[in-house]
């Protein structure tokens, strides 16, 4: 590993936009306050981190730019992320779309600016749909690099395709800029109000289908399932897990990414984006969309460890932990081994 990676810059996302449910904002917050900077420092890491990120900002600038709104309160409902503004009604049945992109982007901006200092960005959710931020920003920076997506859910549903109408379950569509939602943001431009901005026109589709490789998947929608097949992606399920154990799996992974290249000695840069939910809930309980028959804890922490040992890590996202779901013990547990994921992938050893 060259010197320069020695810094790790955490980039903190309290944010909850992409999904409905209260507290996931709340998750950075937590693993910060567990100790999380500590623990790297005592790994050997230099560490920077000056504050979670202040959306609100965002919310503000959104609401007093659309000409048709008169305050940014619009609805005063507890719960923003399903509260619909005036500023920023949903297109087709997708929740909080400008909230989502207008974060996501600068956060590309914030986890690009790290990584071209030779930094490794460290991204804490915050819901999943931020990937769109931290993948954009990771290959904008290194344009090599390959995604490993470790979830119970592909989050790749188009605007055709979504059920829930949550982003953070499409976050890899954007990315890949796939047609669904083409379509469906150019028939909304044909009846948009000229007051509202359009959202995710800055996201480039950066990331090519070979790219990325999902580890833990256990609950894909069927309109996933097909994109999944007619792109080629390559994806590990629980019963791939089951099947081959995880040393397998994290190998075929691997050498997936770094088929096609040409010196064998310089592997792939790699972004890891975890979302806390491929775990099992009994492992990780206080998340959002917990789906049972997931990873062990070791499961977990062996792709983490394993990645590390690459020396290929340039990016990691830890997503989906909720502190105010479930009692204080599942709590405790989902953030504990929150921060123990990430020093796994950050160099903890074992011996
Ligand atoms: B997560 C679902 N596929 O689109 C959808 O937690 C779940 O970031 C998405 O993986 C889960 O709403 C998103 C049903
Ligand atoms: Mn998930
Ligand atoms: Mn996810
Ligand atoms: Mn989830």
């Amino acid at each position: 590993i060259e010197s320069f990676l020695w810094t790790v810059s955490i980039v903190g996302c309290p944010f909850s936009g992409g999904q409905p449910k209260i507290g996931v904002d709340e998750g950075p917050i937590h693993l910060v306050e567990a100790g999380l900077v500590n623990q790297l420092q005592e790994l050997g890491w230099n560490v920077k981190f000056d504050g979670h990120h202040q959306f609100e900002d965002i919310k503000y600038t959104l609401s007093s730019s659309s000409a048709t709104a008169s305050s940014p309160a619009a609805g005063t409902d507890s719960d923003t992320s399903t509260t619909s503004n005036h500023w920023d009604p949903p297109i087709g049945i997708l929740k909080n779309p400008r909230l989502v992109s207008r974060v996501c982007e600068e956060v590309a901006k914030v986890v690009s600016g790290h990584a071209k200092k030779g930094e490794l960005p460290l991204t804490l959710g915050g819901d999943h749909s931020l990937a769109m931020g931290t993948i954009s920003g990771t290959l904008d920076a290194h344009p090599r690099a390959g995604v490993i997506w470790v979830d119970a859910h592909a989050d790749i549903n188009t605007a055709a395709t979504t059920e829930s109408g949550n982003i953070h379950g499409m976050p890899v569509s954007f990315l890949m800029g796939l047609d669904g939602n083409h379509q469906a943001f150019s028939d909304f431009n044909k009846s948009n109000s000229p007051s509202l901005e359009t959202p995710f026109a800055w996201i480039k589709p950066v990331l090519k289908p070979s790219s990325i490789v999902y580890i833990g998947l256990r609950d894909v929608d069927s309109g996933e399932k097909k994109i999944l097949k007619d792109n080629g992606i390559k994806a590990f399920s629980m019963h791939d897990v089951d099947r081959y154990g995880i040393g397998k799996v994290v190998e075929m992974a691997l050498d997936y990414l770094n088929a096609d290249n040409t010196n064998p000695d310089e592997v792939r840069p790699i972004h890891l984006s975890f979302d806390v939910d491929a775990l099992d809930p009994s492992v990780a309980p206080s998340t959002g969309t917990p789906v049972r028959g997931g990873l062990t804890f070791r499961e977990g922490h062996y792709i983490c460890e394993r990645i590390w040992e690459t020396g290929a890590l340039v990016g990691l996202d830890l997503m989906e932990v909720n502190p105010s779901l479930e009692d204080d013990v599942s709590v405790k547990q989902t953030v504990a081994v929150g921060c123990s994921l990430v020093r796994a992938a950050l160099g903890e050893t074992l011996l």
